[in-house]
């Protein structure tokens, strides 16, 4: 096992910190260092927390994060941030609205942005939450802004994710068309001291009751995060759906289903790093990329041509 791997697994958080630098840089040794870290694995259950920009997700989970200590259990923070290329300093500091867990052992935040990794936020987002993992937390909490392509996948790895949803925004219109609603399993209403609640209770409704699932129906809770009003019953929702997920065995194929997945994905990405590298080695190729007529043509072409080179 790689040095790094064994300072994690012996809850060394600089070692945290150092490994989640190596997946967002997409290190050379990124790969065997996950490798080393999937055989630590400790289970920790993740929840994925999503909604507009500015909808009170931060303050919910420093609400979340205080209750979870209360009750002596540890909890990893990833807050990705897409529009942003740092990660850090101040800024995570006022994105991330934690400034009191800042300086707790039983607490790691960590902010992902889109900087170097070529295999794209998600991709990074869904190894840091695997560090953190083998590290050793109870909880590992992601909170996502926004609500496209990147979003949808980092939720397609969490256990439980949360949408939040504000009075008197339009929100929900947006979340039902970026097919968030097929992955919600629990609706937050944030900032439930402004007024229109009941207006906006009543659209999810609506909606809620088009898709009317089978098994796990998403339930609707109601927060001040600014009052730390409605966090017991958050939580409390939370581990409800936990509790199915073990009870209806629905958490251990969601569990199979992405790890399948993220092995297609890992091939894929692997497989493209090289094919990539094989054609930007090339001048020639580089010069063909500038009068393409027939993509498909070309594509055959080289894709033959490296499997003829690499193959043997
Ligand atoms: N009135 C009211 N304001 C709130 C509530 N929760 C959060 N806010 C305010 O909403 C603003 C945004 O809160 P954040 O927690 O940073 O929201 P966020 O969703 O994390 O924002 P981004 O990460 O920037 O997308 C802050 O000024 C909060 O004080 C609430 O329940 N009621
Ligand atoms: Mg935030």
């Amino acid at each position: 096992m790689q040095p790094l791997a064994e300072r994690i697994q012996k809850q060394d958080q600089r070692a945290l910190a150092r490994a989640i630098s190596l997946v967002e840089n997409d290190d050379t040794e990124k790969l065997n260092l996950l490798s080393d870290i999937a055989s630590l694995k400790k289970q920790a259950y993740y929840i994925g927390i999503t909604g507009s920009p500015g909808a009170g997700k931060s303050s919910l989970v420093d609400r979340l994060v205080t209750h979870l200590r209360k009750q002596d259990l540890t909890v990893a923070v990833i807050a990705v941030d897409p529009t942003s290329p740092f990660s850090g300093g101040a800024l995570l500091g006022d994105r991330v609205r934690m400034h009191d867990h800042f300086t707790d052992p039983g607490v790691f935040i960590r902010s992902m942005a889109t900087r170097g990794s070529l295999g794209g936020l998600a991709r990074s987002t869904k190894d840091a939450i695997r560090v953190c993992d083998a590290y050793g937390f109870d909880y590992v909490i992601v909170e996502t802004v926004g609500v496209g392509q990147s979003e949808l996948d980092i939720m397609k790895v969490v256990d439980t994710t949360a949408v939040v949803l504000t009075p008197n925004s339009g929100d929900v219109l947006q979340i039902f068309k970026a097919g968030i609603m097929e992955i919600a399993d629990l609706f937050i209403i944030n900032k439930a001291d402004l007024s229109g609640v009941g207006k906006l209770r009543g659209q999810l409704k609506d909606f809620l009751h088009i898709m009317d699932p089978d098994g796990w129906k998403a339930p609707i809770v109601e927060t001040i995060s600014t009052e730390n009003k409605g966090i017991e019953k958050l939580w409390e929702k939370c581990l409800q759906h936990k509790n199915y997920l073990v009870e209806t065995d629905e958490g251990k194929r969601k569990r199979q289903e992405q790890l399948t997945f993220e092995v297609y994905e890992l091939i894929r990405e692997e497989l493209w790093k090289d094919v990539q590298g094989f054609i930007e080695a090339d001048d020639t190729k580089k010069q063909d990329l500038d009068r393409i007529e027939d993509p498909y043509h070309l594509a055959r072409e080289w894709l033959f041509e490296w499997k003829r080179l690499y193959r043997g």
